[in-house]
């Protein structure tokens, strides 16, 4: 049989059937015969005719496509939504990014072989002429991601703040959205600074102590509570910094990750069982003998909100449980931060150029200073 004659035969046949059974079994009118007849022969015709015949007057709009004759697959509702959405997503990513033209990478040419540049666990170590920088920030900026930095103020290191923020509003992500959280005991003493417009400065009052220690110690709780109460909802990365640095050189989009540590430049090449881990048993911060990878610097970690939430609340809880027990930890929070790495692996390590001190001879390997400490009088500064 012809198949177009079977499309117009079988639904015929079954409306009849259905219109019959319907006056059968529950007295419907002749009405009710019809509808059903007239349905089945307009699918009929519809069925014998080619859809593309059908869509053929589509090709005289030009700028409208004819639809694929491919089968579509059945999607719901809110699939479809995702669909759009993505495909959205999509395009706008593809109309940003730049020309991907830089040198090609080689699996046989490392840019550099006199540092090491992947931890054991594979987290990247960060060095100059290591990366490109360009082709990071592309991939970044489709992210639109908000970084928080916390640093504090407290009694006289307030006069470390316009250094800070000055080097950091040129060279701290530059070109890139940035709240500064600056915590201090004088808010009247921030000197008002005009920062680049992607940068925001947030003064938040803090007390201080009479211990520098304590100052010192105190700013994982902080940070902590805080990020329960304000920065889970306002910023995706978060990082705390000393403020009696300075920086020289860019510290980028590269720092990004979800643990970040930096690995200190007065201990980047000793032994660990000489490097100055807390290592009496009494103190939460305590690392046993034998164990250690790198030396972390307390004045620059970060990583995603949740995960510095985890960090400074564990930490803090070491350094009150120290408290309770009458021990405070060889290098204060620093020291529950080794111990915290140790055990939480960093998933980026940041190498001394990010936190380069200033009393230190630069060795060839540090090819540049992105960070150094100010120079300061201890005993001065902390009195
Ligand atoms: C090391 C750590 C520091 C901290 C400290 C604890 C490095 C490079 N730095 O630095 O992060 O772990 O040891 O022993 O590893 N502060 C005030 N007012 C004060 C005292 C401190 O605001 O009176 C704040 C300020 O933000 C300062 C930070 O606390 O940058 C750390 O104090 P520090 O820089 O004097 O400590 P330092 O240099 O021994």
């Amino acid at each position: 049989m012809d198949i177009k004659k079977v499309h117009i035969v079988i639904p015929i046949v079954m409306a009849g059937i259905i219109g019959y059974l319907g006056t059968k079994i529950m007295d419907i009118k002749e009405v009710h015969i019809l509808i059903p007849i007239v349905m089945a022969g307009i699918i009929g015709y519809l069925g014998q005719t080619d859809l593309n015949e059908a869509f053929s007057v589509l090709p005289s709009i030009p700028h409208i496509s004819r639809p694929s004759s491919q089968p579509v697959r059945q999607v719901d509702l809110d699939e479809t939504s995702l669909v759009i959405s993505r495909q959205t997503d999509l395009n706008e990513a593809f109309s940003v990014l730049p020309r991907m033209s830089y040198p090609q990478p080689f699996v046989d040419k490392p840019q550099r072989t006199d540092v090491l540049l992947m931890s054991p666990w594979l987290a990247p170590i960060m060095w100059e002429g290591t990366f490109n920088r360009d082709i990071l920030n592309a991939q970044y900026r489709q992210k639109k991601f908000v970084v928080g930095v916390a640093t504090f103020a407290v009694k006289k290191y307030v006069r470390f703040i316009e250094g800070f923020l000055g080097s950091a509003n040129k060279f701290f992500l530059s070109g890139h959205r940035v709240n500064f959280y600056l915590f201090t005991d004088h808010p009247e003493k921030v000197p008002s600074m005009k920062l680049a417009p992607e940068k925001s400065l947030f003064i938040i009052p803090v007390q201080n102590y009479s211990r520098w220690q304590d100052i010192s110690m105190n700013r994982m709780d902080i940070i902590s509570n805080r990020i329960r109460t304000h920065w889970h909802y306002e910023v995706d990365y978060l990082y705390s910094m000393d403020i009696d640095v300075q920086m020289f050189e860019h510290i980028g989009v590269e720092i990004i990750d979800t643990l970040v540590g930096t690995i200190s430049s007065w201990q980047y090449t000793k032994p660990r069982d000489s490097n100055s881990y807390e290592r009496r048993p009494e103190s939460r911060a305590a690392i046993p003998s034998g164990e250690g990878d790198f030396y972390y610097a307390a004045s620059f970690y970060g990583g995603s909100v949740s995960e510095v939430y985890k960090l400074t609340t564990a930490c803090f809880k070491g350094v009150t449980e120290d408290r309770a027990n009458g021990i405070e930890a060889k290098w204060h929070e620093e020291s529950h931060l080794n111990k915290y790495l140790l055990y939480h692996k960093p998933t980026r390590l940041l190498s001394p150029e990010y936190y380069w001190d200033e009393e230190l001879p630069r060795p060839q390997i540090i090819r540049v200073k992105r960070l150094s400490s100010v120079r300061k009088d201890l005993e001065e500064v902390r009195s």
